[in-house]
């Protein structure tokens, strides 16, 4: 039976329909005229375990493929147990000022040994060669993001051929569907190759087989066993074992499904069988029919993917390779460019991060190298929670998961850490981990020598509770929470000026103050003290919601109170370090200490204005190009300091064409639509996805705050489905720069703040002006009562005075719709 359509969707559909929307065919497709010849030309399928690069040349194509378990090395730790002989006095170095000799001291008896992270490796290629495709036209390339399917056609001859490839969501494969316009004109030979393969061959005359092992990384043997097999099923022609490969003659058309598996069972332990699941994957799709392998994966898809829709209009720019789109997006109105980037953002995020698996890492689920840029592992000073900022936003919650296991894994990990490294209670982890949950000191001092991992990460335990609401959620991750405050509890230690309690010794992610002696070690730093607040605060709220743990909730209370409040240096600017160090002409990628304002709320125009505009100064000193992933971090805070048009600037610096040979130094977009650090990084296309969101929707100031940076160019537009802390999901539409409709739908009840640039009216409920703290417990109003040293700043009100907001009580599952008055 056919679903009849809410009357709000309706509703919302009439009136985009009304000023003028329709989301045009073609819009969610990346396409090309020719076949890509590198990497970053190749496009991505994924589905969370499997991950293919298709670069669809007609003579030769070949898919580079990945499977989210293959990283180098095997279980392993890489705590340093001289740390408690070393820490004191690194700690009494730092507070005495003499830097240099507590990094170096830090190097010997802090950083690892061993193992500076494992890698995440590629496991090979699975290569077809065919005969007759020389002399090939008309040429076209796509990545359907609606489907997440790709597609090339060409012709030769006058035969038409068609390849369709997609890594199946249910079955477990990846599946390549080649079909040619006349029978009998398929020829070609399938074979796999692959650097760290142990065997390569065929079974028999339709199945291929390869073996391979791990690398041995940093002293840390390689363990880790693949096994991929493909299979080869072909109507029409013969097939036949040639010299290791099978080589298909005259078909009329051929399905080949790939499969791969490791031994790799947890963290702990590599006890699987890779060559009876590969098979069992195999065996299970073989026999089913290519239109049923087809329709299961497209809805697996579509039901995480359809759930935003996103529109900013369309424009002649739409007419041209996605490519060309990228490199005059500067000088073009290509405003559907912007709404494919988002949408690509969400894509990446559905192929490389499905509950039970490997949280999305540098490189998502693709990587074509075995010595991967820096690892293709997880930098947790900013990109591995950079990649999840889309998550619960943009409606894909389940995405999040692998990240919350492996939050849990690693809490695990990291109490031997905190107990051999500082003789702490609690878990630590710092700048990196890996497949293998590693949570020592990696690297160098002066990178590695950050013991906040584990606060960063924790943030997204609690902040997914304020969406899903969910208590018996909250149980589950409570003592992971709980175990992070306990670390902190035993670590922070007095300093002598001001008697606060800091952090040490630590970092700022990964810059070094001028005149420091060319060391970054220092104690106290900003975004220390803030990830310290907000894990306490957040443990404290999460202990008393639970009824559990009051004496710690008190005792984290009481540490709270001492922490260093965040202050404002000599420039106006807010200090990245606890000394005024910053220097106004660094452009340093990292903006550490900007934490507080995004993915942070301790800084906002309403609560802290002084701050909020020395934060504004830092950003303006960093300037805006820089790294893909600081671009992308910059367009959501240029969205909280609510200046839509800034973000719009970064999110084109974003969309830079990068050369995909010889990248330069500055980030951008690769031809496939990947972010570019450079080299290749996932981060910058997840952080830019969550700045067009933060720019339409926030929903960390204690109401859901209605286009708080709508830049002047995004004059009509569309956005349906997101969600906001409280569990209510928001469609808006927007006509000449003001907001025409807001659409609410409630999941859990309670009282619901909006705050819009209009005034509204609303049917099935009253609207009353807001006044004092959200009354909805999700919405936190964080209160920082901390003292502002000379607060130079100017009190910023350029949002309150123009905007309104309402307060209306929701009931679980009804719609509002609020019509805009003017
Ligand atoms: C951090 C960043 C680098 C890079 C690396 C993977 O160290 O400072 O720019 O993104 O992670």
């Amino acid at each position: 039976m056919k679903k009849k359509m809410p009357f709000y969707k309706a509703l919302l559909f009439t009136l985009l329909s009304a000023v003028g929307f329709s989301q045009e065919k073609g819009d969610l497709k990346l396409w090309y005229n020719k076949p890509a010849t590198v990497w970053n030309e190749a496009l991505p399928l994924g589905n969370g375990r499997l991950g293919a690069m298709v670069f669809g040349d007609p003579l030769n194509e070949k898919l580079q493929l990945n499977e989210s378990t293959f990283w180098s090395g095997g279980p392993s730790r890489n705590d340093n147990p001289y740390g408690p002989q070393v820490l004191d006095s690194i700690q009494y170095y730092i507070f005495k000022g003499d830097y240099k000799r507590a990094e170096i001291l830090s190097d010997k008896g802090l950083t690892a040994k061993k193992l500076h992270g494992s890698m995440f490796q590629s496991v090979g290629n699975l290569n077809l060669a065919f005969e007759n495709n020389q002399g090939y036209s008309d040429y076209y390339r796509e990545l359907d993001i609606e489907k997440a399917i790709f597609t090339t056609t060409f012709k030769v001859n006058g035969t038409t051929y068609k390849r369709e490839i997609f890594t199946s969501f249910p079955e477990n494969v990846v599946v390549i569907k080649l079909t040619a316009s006349k029978p009998g004109m398929l020829s070609f030979t399938a074979g796999f190759d692959g650097e760290l393969q142990k065997y390569s061959g065929a079974i028999d005359a339709t199945t291929l087989h390869m073996t391979g092992l791990s690398g041995t990384h940093d002293g840390v043997e390689g363990k880790v066993k693949f096994d991929a097999k493909a299979k080869i099923l072909n109507k029409g022609g013969k097939t036949a074992i040639e010299g290791g490969k099978i080589k298909v003659s005259k078909a009329d058309e051929v399905t080949l499904l790939i499969s791969v598996a490791t031994n790799f069972t947890n963290y702990k332990t590599l006890n699987t069988d890779e060559n009876k699941k590969s098979s069992a994957y195999l065996d299970a799709a073989v026999n089913k029919p290519y239109k049923k392998l087809l329709s299961s994966h497209i809805a697996a898809y579509q039901n995480y993917f359809n759930r935003v829709k996103f529109d900013l209009g369309t424009s002649a720019a739409m007419k041209l390779p996605t490519d060309e789109r990228i490199k005059n997006f500067a000088g073009t109105y290509d405003p559907a460019l912007i709404s494919l980037y988002y949408q690509f953002g969400r894509y990446l995020l559905i192929s490389s991060s499905q509950p039970g698996g490997q949280p999305a890492n540098l490189q998502g689920i693709w990587n074509g190298s075995t010595n991967p840029a820096w690892d293709s592992k997880y930098t947790i000073n900013i990109n591995t929670e950079m990649n999840y900022w889309p998550a619960e936003k943009c409606n894909l919650p389940e995405m999040h998961e692998p990240l919350v296991e492996l939050i849990k894994e690693l809490s695990e990990s990291g109490r031997e850490t905190a107990r051999v490294m500082y003789k702490s209670g609690g878990w630590v982890a710092h700048h990196n981990t890996d497949i293998w949950r590693i949570s020592g000191v990696v690297d160098f001092a002066n990178a590695g020598q950050w013991p906040m991992g584990g606060a960063w990460l924790s943030q997204h335990l609690w902040e997914k509770y304020l969406y899903n609401g969910d208590v018996k959620y909250l149980e589950s991750v409570y003592p992971v929470l709980k175990s992070a405050s306990e670390f902190y509890k035993d670590f922070l230690i007095e300093e002598a000026t001001h008697k606060w309690l800091v952090v040490s010794p630590s970092i700022s992610p990964e810059n070094t103050p001028q005149n420091h002696q060319g060391s970054a070690l220092s104690a106290g730093t900003t975004m220390d003290n803030q990830l310290v607040f907000d894990l306490f605060t957040k443990t404290i709220k999460a202990a008393q919601l639970l009824k559990k743990d009051a004496a710690l909730a008190a005792d984290l209370q009481r540490l709270t109170d001492r922490l260093p409040p965040m202050q404002i240096g000599r420039y106006g600017q807010l200090q990245e370090w606890m000394g005024d160090w910053d220097n106004p002409d660094d452009d340093h990628r990292h903006v550490s200490h900007l934490y507080g304002l995004y993915p942070g709320n301790q800084i906002s125009p309403y609560t802290t204005p002084q701050l909020f505009d020395a934060a504004k100064t830092v950003l303006v000193h960093r300037g805006d190009v820089s790294t893909g992933w600081s671009m992308g971090w910059k367009v959501n805070l240029w969205a909280h300091l609510l200046d839509g048009n800034h973000a719009n600037k970064l999110i084109k610096d974003q969309l830079t064409l990068v050369d995909p040979v010889k990248p330069g130094h500055s980030g951008g977009t690769y031809p496939n639509m990947f972010d570019a650090h450079p080299p290749f990084q996932i981060d910058g296309n997840f952080g830019c996805t969550s700045g067009i969101t933060e720019m339409l929707l926030q929903t960390q100031t204690g109401a859901i705050d209605i286009l708080p940076a709508l830049p002047d160019d995004w004059k009509d537009g569309t956005i349906s489905g997101l969600r906001t802390f409280g569990g209510f999901e928001v469609s808006i539409v927007w006509k000449d720069n003001k907001a025409k409709q807001v659409v609410i739908t409630s999941k859990l009840g309670g009282n619901c703040r909006v705050r819009l640039p209009n005034t509204v009216t609303i049917k099935g409920a009253t609207l009353k002006a807001a006044s004092g703290t959200n009354p909805n417990p999700f919405f936190e109003s964080v209160n920082i009562k901390q003292p502002l040293i000379s607060p130079l700043a100017k009190i910023n009100d350029i949002r309150l005075n123009k905007t309104f907001t309402y307060d209306f009580d929701t009931q679980a599952g009804k719609t509002y719709v609020l019509d805009i008055k003017n």
